[in-house]
């Protein structure tokens, strides 16, 4: 159960981030009211949002995800694979410190961005990709071994047109997880049940688990049906403008 989820709403210059896609400049009054209908539906979750100030110099600071992961057990500050997000961790580690007693961090030549991180119980999947680089992580993978957890190591610097890991993969609790078909393929999979995207909607493997409800992004709907008819209760959520500059549901916010 999460009881907590930090946010930051995009800021004047959110525009100008770094995107892969081409689906136009997103408009920040948008983004702005989809920011605030996500805290919404995290407040009618039970989370307590703990809203930081949009931060002026870091267009892609809005995509808290990326700058920590956090457990149960203990936190890990990361340090982002784009040059540009580097310094968001400044921002980030006093909060972080604020709630957590055990906090480690990656450490140059590592990078990790928290979107290539998931986690699956007891499990993470590390992905290594353009943003998160061998060293960066072995180095988290030990971490969450001293926080008692296993985790494996994914390449997807093959997979093309995901930026992250979670990008194409979600888990659902128990042994369910939600893949796109060019992930299906990895041995380190094979052990959990995978409902499988329509390649038409991929953008929506980046749902979102959170108390017994499954955040997913709006106009998917074979993925929101499919996920239905499984019995998981949906919400869906307008994610237009965070799309656009390559951002999904999971790296809007950190959940502890
Ligand atoms: C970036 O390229 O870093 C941002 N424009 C998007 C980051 C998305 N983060 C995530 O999926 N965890």
């Amino acid at each position: 159960m999460f009881s907590k989820a930090i946010v930051r709403p995009p800021g004047a210059n959110f525009a100008t981030g770094l995107t892969t896609v081409d689906l136009g400049a997103p408009d920040l009054e948008r983004a702005q009211k989809q920011h605030e209908a996500y805290c919404g539906a995290l407040e009618s979750l039970g989370l307590e949002i703990i809203r930081l100030k949009p931060d002026e110099e870091h267009p892609d600071s809005t995509f808290v995800e990326d700058t920590a992961i956090l457990t149960a057990r203990g936190a890990v500050i990361t340090r982002p694979g784009a040059s540009s997000r580097l310094a968001e961790t400044r921002q980030i580690t006093p909060v972080i410190n604020d709630y957590f007693a055990t906090v480690h961090s990656i450490e140059d030549p590592g990078t990790v961005d928290g979107g290539d991180i998931c986690e699956a119980g007891e499990h993470f999947f590390i992905g290594v990709s353009r943003r998160t680089n061998e060293h960066g992580a072995r180095q988290l993978a030990r971490h969450l071994e001293s926080f008692g957890y296993t985790s494996s190591l994914i390449d997807i610097r093959g997979v093309s047109n995901i930026l992250h890991l979670k990008s194409g993969l979600a888990y659902l609790g128990g042994k369910q997880l939600v893949l796109i078909d060019a992930l299906r393929g990895f041995e380190e999979f094979s052990g959990y049940d995978a409902i499988c995207l329509d390649s038409t909607e991929n953008y929506a493997a980046n749902c979102l688990e959170i108390n017994g409800k499954v955040l997913i992004a709006d106009g998917f709907p074979a993925t929101r049906s499919k996920l239905d008819q499984m019995g998981y209760q949906t919400i869906a959520l307008d994610m237009s403008e965070f799309q656009k500059m390559d951002g999904g549901l999971s790296c809007l916010s950190l959940r502890f």
